[in-house]
């Protein structure tokens, strides 16, 4: 057992508890908290979803008070990252995570695989945990997901190659799509997605069943699709080792515009920006095969500047941030892109 502690917290819920699932909006997160959700129901526990917006965090003043509002009498924390502060004292909280921690929050049970080799993702954690408390074979294609979708194979976890091979790689895959697009559309409809693993008892019914929730997820499938093909026809720009991809698209397609070039950029690090994703925000997302932390690289690069926004979160090889498009513009300047092009882009916002 991997993570004693995990499991002796959700085993010290006394029955008809309460408890707040606060999760991240991708398949890991979506898939962690469900498996979650499955397994304390069969303790006799309700559980209640609560879903942070648009580039929100677990640990956001806004967030803080959804949850309060939900008046939880133990709260858990899925694949959102973690900070040195806990502003949900003293409700017992529960953090499942395999980011990079900014901290360790206080007074939290902490159950992290940000040092095991390989790195389980959060609803893997979630899975291993649950296994040990209830039986839950007929749900484990559901974390399968989560693992697809953050590491796109299941190759570093050879004992989940039964699993994969009982529900499909590829049906899978298309699953792992169609749940990431809700939150890639520009509803952000993350709670769509959440539901519809609990509407399909398959990832080959997730992809084929009709079902108004699978619809919706199909719909936002479309949308994105659109916004990917849009965003391909603008060719990447270099500065020295940097390749910048320049996207304006209300869709959340900056992390799939920076991975698909990283991967045929091989000698670079690559930076897609959206300018359309938030109003009178850039978001950006860093990603890279070389052999080097690209949290380092940002960390670097913004030595001793004063920016407005955030950034460096994730992990050494996939990071991004938010920032003011000055910011974003200090950012590329000391990079080496020209004044002019990041002028441009600034002022192309759709
Ligand atoms: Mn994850």
């Amino acid at each position: 057992m991997r993570f004693p502690e995990a499991k002796a917290f959700l085993e010290s819920i006394p029955k008809g508890s309460r408890v707040v699932l606060l999760m991240d909006g991708d398949a890991d997160g979506l898939s962690g908290g469900k498996i979650l959700e499955y397994t304390l129901r069969e303790l006799g526990v309700t559980t209640q979803p609560v879903f942070p917006g648009k580039t929100e965090y677990a640990y956001l003043p806004r967030v803080v008070e959804q949850v309060r509002a939900a008046a939880p009498d133990y709260l858990v924390i899925v694949d959102m990252g973690s900070t040195p502060e806990n502003p949900y004292a003293p409700t017992p909280v529960l953090v499942i995570d395999h980011h990079r921690p900014l901290g360790i929050p206080p007074d939290v049970v902490f159950c992290s695989s940000y040092k095991h080799r390989p790195v389980e993702t959060s609803s893997l954690i979630c899975y291993l945990v649950c296994e040990e408390i209830v039986v839950v074979e007929e749900q484990a294609w559901i974390p399968l997901l989560g693992v697809f979708g953050d590491l796109g194979s299941i190759e570093a976890f050879p004992y989940l190659a039964p699993i994969v091979k009982r529900y499909g790689k590829t049906h899978c895959k298309r699953a792992v799509s169609l749940l990431n697009a809700a939150r890639r559309a520009a509803a952000y409809d993350v709670k769509t997605a959440y539901e519809a693993l609990g509407v399909a008892n398959s990832p080959k019914e997730l992809v084929t069943k009709e079902h108004a929730v699978l619809a919706r997820l199909r719909a936002y499938k479309a949308e994105v699709k659109e916004a990917i093909d849009e965003a391909v026809r603008v060719g990447p720009i270099f500065s020295g080792e940097t390749a910048w991809i320049r996207c304006s698209s209300p869709c959340l397609i900056q992390g799939l515009m920076a991975s698909r070039w990283a991967n045929r950029l091989l000698r670079y690090r690559v930076l897609a920006s959206n300018n359309g994703y938030i109003p009178g925000k850039i978001v950006f997302s860093l990603r890279s095969q070389r052999d080097e932390s690209q949290i380092a690289f940002l960390n670097e690069v913004l030595r001793d500047c004063a920016v407005e926004g955030a950034y460096g979160f994730g992990h050494d090889a996939a990071t991004g941030g938010k920032l003011s498009p000055r910011s974003f513009a200090t950012l590329m300047q000391r990079i080496g892109f020209e004044d002019k092009l990041v002028r441009e882009y600034l002022e192309s916002v759709a």
